[in-house]
């Protein structure tokens, strides 16, 4: 495929969201390709029902297996209608989340099976990986204060702070394991300090993919 899956991830309130923003806005000034953006979950219009199910649900608690297969369904959609097609025209997709919040989220998090999540990882996705994956890293409880001074938080959000001190650990595990895909950044700094340090790490990878 002619394209490229630039994936970030990082805990809540780590300035992701925030980050590939600046980054999409920033690379359609220097990129002739087109630059695209997407989330999970909620990157298609199943997705976005899945995503209101996932996160807003209050009436009913969701078990884990539930919601580890409900972020499965959301991805298998993403890939076949929305990543795949993109990629194979070429263009540069910006991805909000993707496999390896699954492996923090419900297997550091919840504590479900790894080996079953790798599975439906694989199922979801078909394999395809990310080409590159920015982990803006932060302490929990920044990423807390953060998400407290936006106000209302959503059903993940609310889980103790053990549950995301255990995603954390998540990601820096994932990180230390998959160094020739994931790049850490610092994302405790200034909006425009963590900026610089993104669009680095992604010139770093146009430069290594020739582009
Ligand atoms: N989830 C899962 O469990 N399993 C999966 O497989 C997948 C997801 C795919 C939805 O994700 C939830 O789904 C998520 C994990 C779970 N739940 N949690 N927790 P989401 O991406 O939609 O929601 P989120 O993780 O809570 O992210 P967010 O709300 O988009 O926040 P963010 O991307 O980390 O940060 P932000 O929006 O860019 O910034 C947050 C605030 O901080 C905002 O007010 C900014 O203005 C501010 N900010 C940003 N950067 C800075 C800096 N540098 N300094 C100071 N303030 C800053």
């Amino acid at each position: 495929m002619d394209g490229k899956l630039i994936v970030f991830e990082g805990i809540e309130g780590c300035g992701k969201t925030t980050q590939l923003e600046r980054s999409r806005q920033w690379l359609r000034t220097i990129q002739s390709a087109d630059v695209i953006s997407t989330r999970e979950p909620g990157g298609t219009q199943l997705g976005a029902s899945i995503r209101q199910l996932l996160l807003h649900s209050d009436d009913e608690p969701i078990h884990d297996r539930t919601e580890l297969l409900l972020y499965a369904a959301d991805r298998a959609q993403h890939v076949e209608h929305f990543l795949r097609p993109h990629l194979e025209r070429g263009a540069l997709i910006l991805c909000d989340r993707y496999t390896d919040s699954t492996i923090a989220y419900q297997g550091y998090g919840r504590g479900l099976n790894f080996q079953l999540i790798d599975q439906l990882n694989q199922v979801a996705t078909g394999g395809l990986q990310s080409d590159l994956t920015i982990w803006l890293d932060i302490d929990v409880e920044i990423g807390f204060e953060r998400m407290k001074q936006r106000g209302k938080r959503d059903r993940i959000e609310q889980a103790s702070l053990d549950f995301h001190r255990r995603v954390q650990m998540g990601f820096t595990k994932l990180a230390e394991e998959n160094r020739d895909r994931i790049v850490r950044i610092d994302g405790s700094g200034s909006e425009l300090t963590v900026a610089e340090q993104v669009k680095a790490a992604l010139s770093q990878a146009f430069t290594r993919w020739g582009k």
